[in-house]
């Protein structure tokens, strides 16, 4: 059955994978799952075509047959659950790693995407430069906890899951800050995910978008 997922027209990254999409696409390419990418515009992203695949006007979105889904940790679950080799056998460690994809998604991202919307759409606000070190201070926290429990592990939890691929794609998003400098295991857990073939096919097929050069998928 043919997997369709959507992604921006045009990405306000250029496709460097900060676009939601890439989650998926890598998700997709760790199964070896091949899958077709439906562009929408912004403005499509709003009409009732795509909000009746997103009630949020949002990408990215999943189709495969009539199954319809949206939001990243639900279509990321879903593909670990329907195809092998993102969620172990073993049931207690399959949990595990599912509650590392929900403390990615609900614990981690929260503090770093504020910290986005801090510098990039309150850069202007005459209490920006007050509350950005408060900001800060909540991602710098998280990424404190999140390598206390890391240590010296290459993954969270045993082998690589769709928990570490979440907590990679957040992670990725401070990848321009210097805040994962002050966290070199974190820093090297994220280079890690990145340098998975599976990791590199979905971001090289985002990329090649907007760059015109043909897709691995
Ligand atoms: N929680 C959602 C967030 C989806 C989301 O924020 N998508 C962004 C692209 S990465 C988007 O479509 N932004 C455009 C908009 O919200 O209008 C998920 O994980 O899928």
């Amino acid at each position: 059955m043919t997997i369709t997922i959507t992604a921006f027209e045009r990405s306000p990254d250029g496709g460097k994978g900060l676009a939601r999409d890439t989650r998926v696409r890598w998700a997709l390419e760790e199964v070896g799952q091949p899958y077709e990418v439906r562009l929408v515009s912004f403005r499509a992203m709003k009409e009732p075509a795509h909000i009746a695949l997103h009630p949020f006007g949002q990408i990215p979105t999943y189709e495969e047959g009539d199954l319809a889904l949206f939001e990243t940790g639900s279509i990321v679950f879903h593909i670990a659950e329907r195809y092998a080799g993102l969620l172990p056998g073993d049931a207690s460690a399959r949990a595990r790693a599912i509650t590392w994809m929900f403390a990615a998604l609900n614990t981690v991202e929260p503090p770093i995407l504020e910290l986005t919307t801090a510098r990039l759409l309150e850069a202007d606000k005459p209490w920006s430069e007050a509350r950005l070190p408060l900001v800060e201070d909540r991602v710098r926290d998280r990424l404190a906890q999140l390598s206390a429990r890391l240590g010296d592990a290459e993954w969270l939890d045993g082998a690589f899951s769709a928990g570490d691929l979440m907590m990679t794609s957040v992670l990725l998003r401070l990848k321009h800050s210097r805040l994962l400098d002050a966290y070199p295991n974190l820093a090297a857990y994220v280079a890690r995910g990145e340098a998975r073939p599976a990791y590199k096919r979905a971001f090289d097929a985002q990329l090649a978008v907007y760059t015109g050069r043909p897709t691995t998928s």
